[in-house]
């Protein structure tokens, strides 16, 4: 039976795992839950993820939910190989400190951003999250010096975290290229992934609502 990831595509975290998904050659089956019509808060959707976030999978009736747990599920159980995310300890190790980075201090500040402009009315995004933001993008520059991706030379799951991340907090708070040169280049690199669209997509629709919301 298809796996049904619950999700919008306007989160970075749910495009994590379509990027994922893509990779591996899956197919999920798309069940719209609208968090902006606050569709997250049913009774019958906390009963299925008690943190009442998206994504989750649903892989025929074994659930999961966290972008982050859900990607190494996926490659853990239906990844060909384990090159997104090597059993080799060390590696593993290296991306999933990247992954925690993601969590933490990215999307982390991202989630309160996001909830003072669209929920609680800010108009503009206060100093010190400004502030945040910039470090952890000095921090995200340093991972990628001198190497073609952010855990090493080998595209991993933390690449698909952290891009889905940082092109939509790019949307608040704008990644300065001619600062975080290694940022940049990073960034046109995963856009030549041949299935990129499976962030794009999502991060358009995330422009659209933002949009509409300032409206
Ligand atoms: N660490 C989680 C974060 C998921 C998350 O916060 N998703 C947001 C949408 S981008 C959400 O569901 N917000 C509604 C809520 O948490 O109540 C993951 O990676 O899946």
């Amino acid at each position: 039976m298809v796996m049904k990831l619950y999700m919008m595509d306007a989160s970075p975290p749910v495009r994590a795992v379509l990027l994922t998904a893509e990779a591996l050659g899956i197919k999920l089956e798309h069940v719209i839950v609208n968090i902006m019509a606050l569709e997250h808060l049913d009774p019958k959707y906390i009963e299925i993820n008690p943190q009442h976030s998206i994504p989750v999978l649903d892989d025929n009736g074994t659930i999961i939910w966290d972008s982050h747990a859900i990607n190494a599920y996926l490659v853990t159980k239906y990844g060909k190989d384990d090159s997104l995310y090597p059993k080799d300890s060390y590696k593993r190790a290296v991306i999933d400190q990247r992954l925690h980075f993601d969590s933490c201090n990215l999307f982390g500040v991202l989630r309160i951003i996001a909830h003072l402009l669209v929920h609680k009315g800010f108009k503009i995004i206060p100093e010190y999250l400004v502030e945040e933001m910039n470090d952890s993008y000095e921090i995200l520059d340093a991972f990628l010096k001198n190497r073609k991706w952010a855990a090493g030379d080998d595209l991993s799951l933390a690449d698909f975290s952290l891009i889905s991340t940082v092109t939509t907090t790019d949307v608040f708070v704008p990644v300065d290229t001619d600062k975080y040169k290694n940022i940049a280049t990073w960034i046109k690199r995963a856009e030549e992934l041949p299935y990129y669209h499976a962030n794009q997509d999502g991060l358009n629709n995330f422009k659209a609502v933002i949009s509409s919301n300032k409206q």
